[in-house]
């Protein structure tokens, strides 16, 4: 094989296995890193697994009194939470009064890692909320603000069906990118991303060999 077959051929299989565990890390703006099939879905599923039984998914009301079509839970020290009194991080389950399910030291590793790659070293997440999605579910374009420092990055896991991830600007009329996000995926917004406008479009409707009608998604956060 000539030095050009050679390279040819390396850079097919480079293709073949873009998409693959270990692909290199895709910037999509700067601060925004998308680590293709970057976890082991089957171990963060079943971590995932344990929080919700101890702290069920349960449909939030927005501040509005509107019932959120996204099922939620938390880990961590603290967990995001919203009512008619608005959105807040508080460090108990409003539906059981105790204290949310302690977040498991591999994850929070993955989110350190997973930071660090993209550029974000000493990430330590006290944060973790976890989304469930069925098709049809969506999450509108909104700004993560309830943090104390907007210097730590946002590092979020997806499992499951696939989604259509939009990613606007600073402003909430600016214009917007969709980002396919799939199983096994690690998205990084931190630095000039931090503060992006972002969203979920309506899930089509799907079966996953894993998680069956459902998409999942971990948002580490630090909130303190
Ligand atoms: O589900 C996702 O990919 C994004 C989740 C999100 O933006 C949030 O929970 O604030």
């Amino acid at each position: 094989m000539t030095r050009r077959e050679g390279s040819r051929a390396a850079s097919s299989q480079a293709e073949l296995f873009d998409d693959h565990p270990g692909s290199k890390p895709r910037a999509i703006a700067p601060g925004a890193i998308l680590l293709p099939r970057h976890v082991d879905g089957a171990e963060v599923w079943a971590e995932v697994c344990t929080i919700a039984a101890t702290a069920p998914f349960r449909h939030m009301k927005t501040p509005g009194g509107k019932r959120m079509s996204v099922a939620m839970t938390n880990c961590g020290a603290l967990g995001w939470v919203s009512d008619r009194r608005g959105y807040r991080y508080q460090p108990g389950d409003p539906e059981s009064g105790q204290p949310w399910p302690a977040m498991p030291p591999t994850l929070a590793a993955i989110a350190r890692d997973a930071a660090a790659l993209a550029g974000f070293p000493g990430f330590a997440p006290d944060a973790c909320l976890v989304n469930r999605y069925e098709p049809g579910s969506q999450l509108a374009l909104h700004q993560d603000r309830d943090e104390r420092d907007f210097g730590h990055p946002i590092v979020s896991i997806s499992l499951g069906l696939p989604a259509t991830f939009v990613l606007g600007s600073t402003s909430r009329t600016g214009p917007t990118a969709s980002i396919p996000l799939a199983h096994e995926d690690v998205l990084v917004l931190g630095g000039e991303s931090r503060m992006r406008h972002h969203g979920v479009r309506p899930i089509a409707e799907g079966t996953h060999a894993l998680l069956g009608r459902c998409r999942i998604n971990l948002t580490f956060r630090r909130a303190t």
